[in-house]
């Protein structure tokens, strides 16, 4: 059923590839199906600790896709792009996104191009912020592609920025001179969150003012965090930056082989890896063992009971919980 997929795949066609998304995208619990596939013929290793993936977050219009643009001139790999706002405004979102990343970008070229850059658009389905259901089986493929950076754009909300430095191992927090309140919002969650604090349209006016309320801010977050013995030992940077210009690029490059570098000198990509790959295979697996729960006879009857109030939940649990560790053993 996969085999024409594969078969591309293996051969690194980028068309394969997209169909592979694609498949995913459409059948989210056939996903496992055709990824192991992938994984078996091309062999890759998706814990290698040659693989990095750098995320970008930040609130809607800061500028984020430019940066992307800016940053594919001189990062090679696969992107993401998590839009949330393409799930109300009809494809026009998403095809702003890609235009833009495709004019902007003289390295990147829609599924096809020949200079190792693959950029996919996905929605968000409302999930809890910008990160997609999707989007770890879109880092494997791309892994299993051979990509070995890839770069995940999501539009920040709180929560979204949490699920994004679970998956990234860079972290770009993206503010701009607007970005005050959001400051005064995050406080000391933001060295939570943050590897790198991108300060961009620091062509407008108040550029300075919010970079020193940036600095203030992680001074203090920096503070509090020693203050109760935890040892923080990567500071972000702030970085100013002009993205539709092209300016501080050169600098942000540097910040982030530097937060590379103290990556793998602290053997934390690994972990990461290890971890990510983890969360996978058990939210993969609950979710097929609880298919095989919904069609339990006993399941089903339990469950109809607690709906209809004649049995309370916990006596529910422990039912069904006992059925099945009898027929286990
Ligand atoms: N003034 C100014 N505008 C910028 C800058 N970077 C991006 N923009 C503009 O901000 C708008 C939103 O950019 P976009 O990259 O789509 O933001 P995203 O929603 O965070 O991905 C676009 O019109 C960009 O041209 C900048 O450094 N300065
Ligand atoms: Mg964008």
């Amino acid at each position: 059923m996969f085999e024409e997929i594969v078969e591309g795949f293996v051969k690194g066609e980028k068309r394969a590839l997209s169909k592979a998304i694609s498949f995913v995208e459409r059948f989210p619990d056939k996903a496992h199906l055709l990824i192991s596939e992938i994984s078996k013929k091309t062999g890759r290793n998706l814990i290698s600790e040659d693989i990095y993936i750098l995320g970008i977050t930040g609130p809607p219009g800061i500028g984020k896709s430019t940066l992307v643009s800016q940053l594919l001139k001189r990062i090679k790999g696969g992107v993401i792009l998590c839009d949330p706002s393409s799930v109300k405004v009809e494809g026009g979102a998403i095809l702003g996104d890609r235009i833009r990343i495709h004019i902007e970008s003289s390295s990147s070229e829609e599924n096809g191009g020949k200079n190792g850059v693959f950029i996919r658009s996905i929605g968000t389905r409302g999930e809890k912020g910008g990160i997609s259901v999707n989007t770890n089986d879109i880092i494997n493929l791309y892994i299993l592609f051979g990509f070995k950076n890839i770069i995940i754009e999501t539009a920040g909300t709180g929560q979204t920025e949490t699920e994004i430095s679970k998956i990234a191992d860079t972290v770009i927090l993206v503010l701009s001179p607007e970005s005050g309140d959001e400051i005064q919002f995050m406080k000391s969650g933001i060295l939570e969150i943050a590897d790198i604090i991108v300060l961009n349209k620091a062509d407008r006016p108040m550029a300075d003012r919010i970079y020193n309320e940036i600095r203030i801010a992680l001074d203090t977050a920096h503070m509090v965090m020693s203050g109760i013995g935890k040892d923080i030992k990567w500071k972000p940077p702030i970085i100013k930056t002009i993205a539709k210009d092209g300016v501080g690029i050169d600098e942000l490059m540097l910040a982030i082989e530097q937060h590379k570098d103290f990556l793998k000198n602290s053997n934390y990509i690994l972990e990461k890896r290890k971890e990510r790959v983890e969360r996978d295979f058990v939210s993969g697996l609950t979710k097929k063992i609880f298919e095989v729960l919904e069609n339990l006879q006993i399941y089903r009857k339990v469950r109809n009971e607690v709906l209809e109030g004649k049995k309370d939940p916990y006596s529910a649990i422990e039912e069904v919980y006992k059925f099945i560790s009898q027929k286990m053993s």
